[in-house]
């Protein structure tokens, strides 16, 4: 049951696709404004949870912090910030009264969830305008699954994105690639795509190519298609300004960029420098800008990811002028401590500083908009400009498509990466926390950087990464320039690593299927257990395990020096104690919670009765697992599953779907369509 109120007049955002008739105003159940926001409240019992918020720091319970919904460029997500880089407005409360809230609106939203007042819920936004859905249920999945109907179906990434990814800030010419994809097949590690950071570009300009680095690009491509490897580019936000720059010109041409307030466009330092924002949010310039995609679509591209987009400013020109003159100023002063602060701080501000985003403004139909009432489309409609382009330039075809910033509404277009993480045991944590609340938001096709993007990773802590990695739909090991290096070439520990990446392609045949149906019934691939044990009081305080799919349940372990872990089942569950794919140990445990021992060279998974658990036998790359040679893993005396395929590359409507049903009984496995 979905309810919808408009307040105002909303800035469109389309981030809803069912056609809803407007409650009463007078019917809405929360309410509370004064004179200058806008603002819901809501008094909760001790014992209620709240969940939700995608992309968002601390736990799956939201409860105790406050979060606001404004895509951020920080790369420091730790517990003491609002915001990430996504802005994810659905919430879903659950206690004595059960129900999602979605609140669709493009500018800033403070989430209070029990942080000033523990036993309030207050939602506050900067202004009137917006579309609120108050979404009721059974339970709590049943809820997403009726927000999930109501934002429409979730991007559908190609089944070879379901691979082993590397990335590195930057691979700085080919033979660096070579190099990582050498290493990779000499030692039997798995392996599908390769990123291109941004020195693959001429001067970071968008879609250019290092001539240098990398002479004949299209030939590259091509060379490494045959080993069956996928390169996929960074596209940055901002264009640079530079004259003969094809992409400049036609911007500036036809009028596509972000403008100030005297109509010139508006310039910001990034990468490439001085940069123009093409006006993601104007029809035409959106088109323009997805298109240009076809620059590297032709060279035998196939996948993306869509960076800096929440734009994210190093500086404005404005800004660092008058930085400069104010400095002149204290330059000529004995500082006092008070202006010694005020000096430092005017420098540690001039980066993604508020008033920057107040300085330029959009064109959406005809009308013109300052960029701050609707900072959070801009990353998701980057996304869709590209998304729209792939569907008119290669109809036929998936194209991997991921984003930094992101607004629900995007999960139509891409998924994302959670950004700047680091090389953290608690970002390890963040990562399994963060999977299922962006799941309930639509963003099922996402992951965070495996083994930690800044910082120096250590071999225990990738290991530990990757052992939950190997369940996320997106699994990329991705780091920054000038941290230690982090290609599996760096660690002792070569055998292990290829066990576990061998476990992923094993798996894949049940994350590929568990995927696809939470794409086609609106459902969840990683799911908190009381999302599925929805009466259990105590597998709702259960924040550090996950249920994957309908067959299993994963218990990570995210300590440094841990060698095992409490565990909770919910239900009598069959652990499987896996080092590689040849090699399982079973033990049928108990409801109730356990110690587990769990070493660095070991995944503990859990099967819940009357499941099936498909494995193939794996494979070097996605083209040498066989779908269709598979061995299951069965609990109980009877078990079911059904079992999602496809070609994996193709759009839905001509991708050879297929279900099939696999049936255990009297100790037999019988397979049929
Ligand atoms: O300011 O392209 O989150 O993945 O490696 C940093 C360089 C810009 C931020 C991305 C990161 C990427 C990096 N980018």
């Amino acid at each position: 049951m979905i309810r919808k109120y408009v307040f105002g007049k909303m800035i469109e955002t389309e981030a809803v696709v069912l056609q809803i008739q407007d409650e009463q105003l007078s019917q809405f159940p929360f309410f509370s404004t004064d004179e200058k926001s806008f603002s819901l409240k809501l008094e909760m019992s001790d014992k209620d949870k709240v969940y939700g918020l995608g992309e968002a720091v601390r736990g799956i319970n939201k409860r105790g912090w406050l979060y606001k919904s404004k895509c951020s460029d920080d790369p420091s997500h730790t517990e003491d910030k609002n915001s990430l880089y996504g802005a994810h407005n659905f919430i879903l409360l659950d206690g004595e009264v059960k129900f999602g809230l979605f609140i669709d609106y493009p500018g800033m939203i403070t989430f209070d969830v029990g942080y000033s007042s523990y036993r309030e819920l207050k939602i506050t936004l900067e202004d009137f305008n917006c579309e609120m859905y108050v979404i009721e249920g059974e339970s709590k999945l049943q809820i997403v699954k009726e927000f999930r109907r109501l934002i429409g179906t979730s991007y559908i990434a190609p089944r070879w994105a379901f691979g082993y990814g590397q990335s590195r800030w930057s691979y700085m010419n080919a033979d660096e690639v070579r190099a990582v994809v050498s290493f990779h097949k000499e030692n039997q590690l798995p392996l599908d795509s390769v990123y291109l950071d941004i020195d693959y570009m001429e001067r970071y300009k968008d879609f250019t190519i290092n001539q240098d680095a990398f002479p004949d690009f299209q030939e590259f491509v091509h060379e490494m298609k045959e080993q069956n490897i996928h390169l996929i580019p960074i596209i940055d936000a901002g264009v640079k300004i530079e004259d003969g720059y094809d992409i400049y010109e036609e911007g500036i041409r036809h009028d596509y960029f972000c403008k100030k307030e005297n109509g010139e466009p508006f310039v910001a330092g990034v990468w490439p420098g001085r940069v123009h924002f093409p006006d993601m949010l104007h029809k035409d310039a959106r088109k323009w800008f997805g298109r240009s995609y076809h620059f590297l679509l032709e060279k035998g591209i196939d996948g993306f990811w869509n960076d800096m987009n929440e734009p994210a400013i190093f500086y404005s020109e404005e800004r660092l002028q008058q930085v400069f003159l104010q400095i002149q100023n204290y330059s000529n002063q004995n500082l006092d401590i008070q202006s010694f602060f005020s000096f430092k701080n005017l420098v540690e501000t001039i980066n993604n500083n508020p008033e920057d985003y107040k300085a330029f403004f959009h064109e959406m139909n005809g009308e013109r908009i300052r960029h701050d009432q609707v900072h959070n489309l801009y990353g998701y409609m980057m996304t869709r400009a590209a998304g729209e382009a792939f569907l008119e330039l290669q109809p036929e075809k998936r194209i991997l498509l991921f984003s930094r910033a992101s607004y629900i509404g995007m999960h139509r277009y891409g998924g994302i990466w959670t950004g700047d993480n680091m090389s953290w045991w608690s970002h390890l944590k963040l990562n399994i926390q963060m999977m299922p609340s962006l799941n309930m938001c639509g963003f099922l096709y996402s992951g965070a950087d495996i083994g930690g993007f800044g910082g120096n990773v250590t071999e225990d802590l990738m290991l530990r990464w990757l052992a939950f990695g190997i369940f996320t739909p997106l699994l990329r090991n991705h780091s920054a320039m000038g941290t230690r290096k982090q290609e599996l070439s760096e660690f002792e520990k070569l055998p292990v690593f290829r066990n576990l990446l061998q476990i992923r392609y094993g798996l894949l045949p049940y994350i590929y299927s568990e995927y696809m149906k939470s794409v086609l019934n609106h459902e969840m691939y990683m799911l908190p257990l009381s999302f599925v044990y929805e009466h259990d009081e105590r597998a709702a305080q259960v924040e550090d395990q996950l249920m994957i799919g309908e067959s299993i349940m994963i218990a990570p372990v995210y300590e440094q020096n841990a060698r095992g872990r409490y565990v909770y089942l919910p239900e009598t569950m069959k652990l499987i104690r896996m080092k590689s794919l040849l090699d399982k140990q079973y033990q049928v445990l108990e409801q109730g919670v356990h110690y587990l021992e769990c070493e660095l060279d070991e995944i503990l998974l859990f099967l819940r009765p009357g499941k099936i658990l498909p494995l193939s036998k794996g494979g070097m790359n996605m083209e040498e697992v066989d779908f269709n040679d598979l061995s299951f893993e069965v609990f109980g005396d009877r078990a079911y599953y059904k079992l999602y395929q496809d070609d994996g590359i193709s759009k839905l409507y001509q991708a050879k779907e297929e279900w099939k049903n696999i049936v255990y009984e009297n100790a037999v496995i019988i397979t049929e369509k």
